[in-house]
């Protein structure tokens, strides 16, 4: 069984103004298939067909096309999930208790993360994994992220934010902090809290 193109939870204007129309239609339509589409081309016919796409991501060594597009066909997987029309706000419950716990407050937390995607050059991605209950930030590369091996982030990611130019250039230009800000309007805590549930 191929992997398929999750269809997105909401539609292409749901996070205006905060994601722009047509950044989504590129993002989702155009890039996420294309990570979709080669990373099945990449698999076909291997020893990883068939496996999950944590068992892939986590098997070891990756070949380039595997590891560009499997990490490119997660990362957006969970990307879409975490974001939501009417979002924003606060966490709440045990992620709200292990967030103060980690970076003393939902403020600190934003500045850990922030400062995590506005500082990773160039492309990449930043996270908020959860280790033995506890959270950490972190970034990656490219498509890297946290449940490959030797990449420097500790524990399962729960939470991430594409710090791609695709990501944000039509409506933010250069601006990638502004970008992440206009992200926190858009994060739906009640995703990240189940994720944050699962991975405990
Ligand atoms: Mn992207």
């Amino acid at each position: 069984m191929a992997f398929q193109l999750p269809s997105l939870p909401y539609s292409h204007d749901a996070l205006e103004p905060h994601i722009d129309t047509r950044t989504m239609e590129i993002h989702h339509g155009k890039h996420h298939a294309g990570y979709t589409s080669k990373l099945n081309a990449a698999i076909a016919a291997t020893e990883l067909e068939g496996k999950s796409i944590e068992e892939i991501l986590s098997s070891g060594t990756l070949s380039a096309g595997i590891r560009n597009n499997g990490g490119g066909f997660y990362n957006h997987c969970m990307f879409w999930e975490v974001m939501a029309p009417n979002a924003g706000g606060n966490p709440t419950g045990d992620l709200a208790t292990a967030i103060d716990a980690a970076f003393g407050s939902l403020d600190g937390f934003k500045e850990a993360f922030s400062n995590a995607a506005a500082t990773r050059f160039g492309s990449g991605w930043a996270w908020l994994c959860v280790k033995d209950g506890k959270l950490s930030v972190c970034s990656t590369a490219n498509q890297d992220n946290p449940i490959m091996k030797g990449v420097a982030c500790e524990g399962t990611p729960i939470m991430g934010i594409d710090v791609w130019e695709h990501a944000y250039y039509l409506n933010y230009q250069n601006r990638r902090p502004d970008y992440i800000n206009a992200f926190f309007n858009v994060v739906n805590w009640e995703k990240v809290a189940a994720n944050f549930a699962n991975a405990i």
